[in-house]
């Protein structure tokens, strides 16, 4: 690498300004953005099939209206993210090819069961809790089409939030059966969540490099601090309880926790979670479907708009 354009670049990012797709950068920097943008989308669209299951089953007519409107969003969002990512040259095709091949990851939070209705409520309160914490740190970061794709989805990501909330509460302030409900939801999603920020920053691999070049304005540990100190007294208000013992903020004002399954981790998102060979498998059937719809795009006469009569 030109050591005179990398400290100029450096220079860059060091005076707050945005990187954009035709400007120069380290090739390192490049692939960096695009695994993460990648993956970012990945999540969305496999995020949307854990929600998506529920939305013939959500209850009344308004929820399924709602559940269905959020999850159209996370495929929009997907949208935006894989469009970010192509201004650094690698293609859709070849995004959804490392997809179906497992070679990309995508997050560990949806290779999980919905069983219920309220594991489907607490992915849209606190999935999209998290996702906010993570990328509204990041949406001041260095990457320009990257930092502008996650502003317009942590807006729409706050609309999730109210209404993920708003069904939460609903149960658990509904009857013995709905808060039991709820609370072996929040059981069972209570260490993917804790996982969802990435492992410690003592053991995360890209931190130290995405940080220096602004792509993660926060550590993955900051970032679960935050979401714990936001999120932690919210569910025990509503007299909910979190499955770890050991889970207090300290004098210091720093949560302590029980450390997650690392090694659950590990196996998930490295394909072999409860649900990762069906969501796959529902990407594969979609984008075999969903073929001679592009096909058909790509012909020349598909360009060719009728005026009107
Ligand atoms: N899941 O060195 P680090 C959403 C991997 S969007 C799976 O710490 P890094 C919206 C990591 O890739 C949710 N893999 O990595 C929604 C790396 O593997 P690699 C997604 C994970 O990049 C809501 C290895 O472990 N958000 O939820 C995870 O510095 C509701 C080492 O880790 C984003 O993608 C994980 N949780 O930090 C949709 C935001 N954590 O690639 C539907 C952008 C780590 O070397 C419904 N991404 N790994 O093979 C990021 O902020 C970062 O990439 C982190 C990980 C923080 C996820």
């Amino acid at each position: 690498e030109d050591p005179v354009k990398l400290a100029e670049f450096e220079a860059r990012i060091a005076r707050g300004e945005k990187v954009e797709p035709m400007d120069w950068m380290p090739a390192l920097y490049r692939k960096q953005v695009i695994r993460m943008m990648e993956q970012h989308a990945h999540s969305e669209i496999i995020g949307a099939l854990p929600e998506g299951a529920w939305i013939t089953r959500a209850p009344g007519f308004k929820r399924k209206m709602a559940q269905l409107a959020k999850v159209q969003d996370e495929v929009g969002h997907a949208q935006l993210l894989y469009s970010a990512a192509e201004t650094l040259g690698k293609t859709r095709e070849e995004m959804m090819n490392d997809l179906l091949s497992g070679k990309s990851k995508y997050s560990n939070v949806f290779n999980y069961p919905t069983p219920t209705w309220a594991d489907s409520t607490i992915i849209s309160w606190l999935i999209d809790a998290g996702a906010i914490v993570n990328q509204l740190a990041n949406a001041k970061g260095s990457y320009g089409p990257y930092c502008r794709a996650l502003e317009r989805i942590c807006v729409e990501e706050s609309f999730h939030l109210k209404y993920g909330h708003d069904a939460v509460v609903h149960l658990a302030t509904g009857t013995p059966k709905q808060r039991l409900m709820i609370q072996e939801a929040l059981n069972r999603w209570w260490q993917p969540i804790m996982m969802f920020f990435g492992p410690p920053d003592k053991l995360s691999i890209h931190t130290e490099t995405l940080m220096k070049w602004k792509v993660k304005m926060a550590t993955n540990d900051e970032c679960r601090q935050q979401f714990l100190d936001m999120y932690v007294p919210k569910v025990w208000e509503l007299g909910l309880t979190l499955p770890d013992p050991k889970l207090h903020k300290n004098e210091a004002g720093t949560w302590e926790y029980t450390e997650p399954d690392w090694e659950e981790f590990k196996q998930v998102i490295n394909g072999n979670g409860p649900c990762n060979a069906e969501r796959l498998a529902v990407r594969r059937t979609a984008e075999e479907k969903g073929a001679w719809v592009r096909k058909a795009l790509l012909r020349p006469e598909a360009r060719y708009v009728k005026p009107l009569a």
